[in-house]
């Protein structure tokens, strides 16, 4: 079994992480060289990572691979409070990467525009609901809404997207679990 990754994909490092002690092979690529853009398109045609070959059989995205994953090792399947803690996750996830797209375009993206607009307004929206649900105990188990919410919030932190320090439940959070397993062994610097 091999994931397509890169050390810096937040969403890569949820599955490194959940696979931290299991039989497989990590594939660190560079999506934006010619080599690694060719092995990821070859792969994945949506061209993105994560990406997991098993059998000769290639699954995208990584909920979608979490949830083959979970079925394989015959975990059980996520509640949907665990299913709406992804969603949010993964919408303040994809909205980072957004502005971080944005930044590397040259965009300026604290100008009233309306997509920038829309991404700041939903970043703070998603943080204020995850700060909630931190503070209403949803993440103390460290399982997998838990480890995608650290991937997330040490990712913001690495690229330096974010400043946490008004949400003290998700900040305390991110401390607290910062010695886990595996976290210094995938952590992108
Ligand atoms: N919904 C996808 C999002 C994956 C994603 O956005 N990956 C980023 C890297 S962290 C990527 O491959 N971006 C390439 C691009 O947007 O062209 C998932 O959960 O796997």
């Amino acid at each position: 079994m091999q994931l397509l990754g890169s050390t810096t994909s937040p969403f890569a490092r949820r599955l490194r992480l959940y696979l931290f002690e299991k039989e497989y092979e990590f594939v660190d690529l560079d999506i934006f060289s010619t080599e690694g853009r060719h092995i990821l398109t070859k792969n994945n045609p949506a061209q993105k990572i994560p990406a997991l070959i098993d059998d000769d059989f290639c699954i995208y995205d990584s909920r979608v691979i979490y949830r083959y994953l979970a079925e394989k090792y015959d975990e059980a399947k996520l509640t949907w409070l665990q299913e709406n803690q992804l969603t949010l996750i993964d919408a303040a996830n994809d909205t980072f990467i957004n502005l971080l797209l944005l930044s590397r375009s040259q965009l300026d993206s604290s100008e009233d525009r309306l997509f920038y607009n829309l991404q700041h307004e939903r970043i703070e929206q998603v943080l204020t609901a995850l700060e909630k649900k931190a503070a209403e105990g949803e993440f103390k188990q460290w399982n997998y809404p838990a480890i995608c919410l650290y991937c997330l919030l040490d990712w913001i932190d690495f690229r330096e997207l974010y400043v946490l320090d008004k949400f003290m439940h998700l900040t305390s959070f991110r401390f607290t679990t910062s010695t886990y397993k595996g976290i210094k062994e995938t952590a992108p610097y």
